[in-house]
């Protein structure tokens, strides 16, 4: 064992110097690389320096997430005390179903649980978990609105036709939740937004009507903290009022920009999250930590309870379900995800983390202003959004990324809203600041200018417009 943990240490040292080196990986074509990097598996063993060289070829060869060039999801970068964390989730190989297996971990867990409902205004008696990635959190969300609803529907299964509201900028893990839970896609009504993205509460209130009136049973809303592409924030307070007018569960899918509840200056995004019944957060998105470290929180402690609760004798078998973490998550086995949080929230405080939210809206500001100074760019998104959204002198976004990422200049998405196509610079990645922001920009234009991209359009648009 002290021989691969040796050869880690080896391996990491790797990594980070080619993070540096090469912080954009040259993309391998995917056809013919599990020989080209030796992947297959065979009948006999591996010889160790061939082992090792083999691991080494796959650090090189790896997209590097926590490079400072890596912008293209919502995640990224790496911060040491958090991956000391994970790492150390890793050493210890607890599974948190149980406190006679978990011991102290179980208190870590609840700990971070009970510290963001403070952070999200949520009563004392609240709970929550953590679960396998946001869409997953999302998922819980909707079960226990769905089982809030109709209790019985855990033995029974539902007859009836259950209607659930979301916008049709959030996240596609709401439609692919309702096929999963067989409440079925074609129960997602998905309501208008406006031109930044923020779901109309008007028709949100109209369609929850015309579906009572047509005989459906609607149950959950789900409002959004940062959408996937703009990174808008619904209007929660307006939104709860409709839930409370209908009796509906309202969730609130904070995966993306939930972190902003950390920010004394930014926290308002999230006006009116208190009146909710759920809230998801990635923090391993805005709060910097190792994927995956997905947090459901519910004010309905006793709800999480009912919709994921099942006995089991040969599990269970010392301590109460307050401490048996099992009866209230989704999964059976499963890793301390929470622990990569705490170890950076218990080393930087929760000043630390309001400092890491605030960083990534200042280099969005960065950005938005180097957009908006330079007549050759668009910008399609707005203030306190850290997805920045432009084009450049029209050349289509998905030619210029995919040309990037394939010259091993820089890793950028795309994105759609409202018919446009436009690049998305997510500013989330914690390793980057103010310098690596203008030169994200300034390798872009070289990039063109280099290589004689075709342009569509000099001409200055209406930004201000936006
Ligand atoms: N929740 C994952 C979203 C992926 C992305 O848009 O980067």
């Amino acid at each position: 064992m002290h021989k691969d943990l040796v050869l880690f240490s080896q391996l990491c040292d790797v990594l980070l110097a080619e993070e540096i080196k090469n912080p954009v990986t040259k993309p391998l074509v995917a056809n013919g690389l599990i020989e080209q990097l030796d992947l297959k598996l065979n009948d006999h063993p591996t010889l160790d320096n061939d082992f090792q060289e083999i691991l080494v070829e796959l650090i090189k060869s790896t997209p590097k997430t926590a490079s400072k060039s890596f912008f293209n999801q919502l995640f990224g970068g790496r911060i040491g005390k958090s991956t000391l964390g994970e790492l150390l989730s890793v050493m210890f190989n607890n599974s948190m179903y149980t406190y006679k297996v978990a011991g102290p971990q179980v208190l870590i867990e609840k700990e971070v649980i009970k510290n963001i409902c403070q952070l999200a205004g949520y009563p004392v008696n609240s709970g929550g978990t953590l679960a396998p990635g946001g869409s997953m959190s999302n998922m819980m969300g909707i079960i226990m609105a769905r089982d809030a609803k109709n209790p019985n529907i855990r033995d029974e299964g539902h007859s009836n036709k259950m209607t659930m509201y979301s916008s049709e900028a959030s996240h596609y893990s709401i439609s692919k939740n309702a096929a999963l839970i067989g409440i079925g896609r074609n129960q997602v009504r998905l309501i208008k937004t406006n031109h930044k993205g923020e779901m109309s509460v008007s028709h949100l209130n109209a369609a929850i009507q015309n579906d009572i009136e047509n005989g459906f049973e609607p149950f959950f809303v789900n409002a959004t903290a940062g959408t996937t592409v703009l990174g808008a924030f619904d209007d929660i307070m307006a939104i709860s009022k409709v839930c409370k007018k209908f009796k509906l569960w309202l969730h609130v899918d904070g995966a993306y920009c939930g972190g902003v509840i950390f920010s004394t200056k930014y926290k308002h995004l999230s006006y009116g999250l208190e009146a909710s019944d759920s809230f998801s957060l990635n923090a391993h998105k805005m709060l910097g930590t190792p994927l995956s470290c997905s947090i459901i929180l519910t004010k309905h402690k006793e709800q999480l309870h009912h919709s994921f609760a099942n006995e089991a004798d040969y599990l269970y078998q010392t301590e109460d379900d307050e401490y048996n973490l099992g009866k209230t998550s989704l999964q059976c086995g499963r890793r301390n995800d929470a622990l990569k949080l705490w170890t950076l929230w218990k080393s930087v405080g929760t000043y630390g983390i309001e400092k890491i939210v605030d960083h990534q809206f200042q280099l969005a500001e960065t950005a938005r202003n180097y957009v908006k100074s330079n007549p050759d760019y668009t910008l399609y998104s707005f203030e306190n959004s850290i997805s920045v959204c432009f084009n450049y002198r029209d050349i289509p976004a998905d030619e210029l990324c995919t040309a990037l990422y394939e010259n091993a200049k820089l890793m950028v998405g795309y994105g759609n809203f409202n018919g446009e196509t436009f690049i998305r610079l997510v500013t989330i990645n914690t390793a980057v600041d103010h310098d690596d922001i203008i030169a994200f920009f300034k390798t872009l234009e070289s990039y063109i200018t280099s290589h004689k991209f075709p342009i569509y359009n000099h001409e200055k648009q209406q930004v201000s417009s936006r």
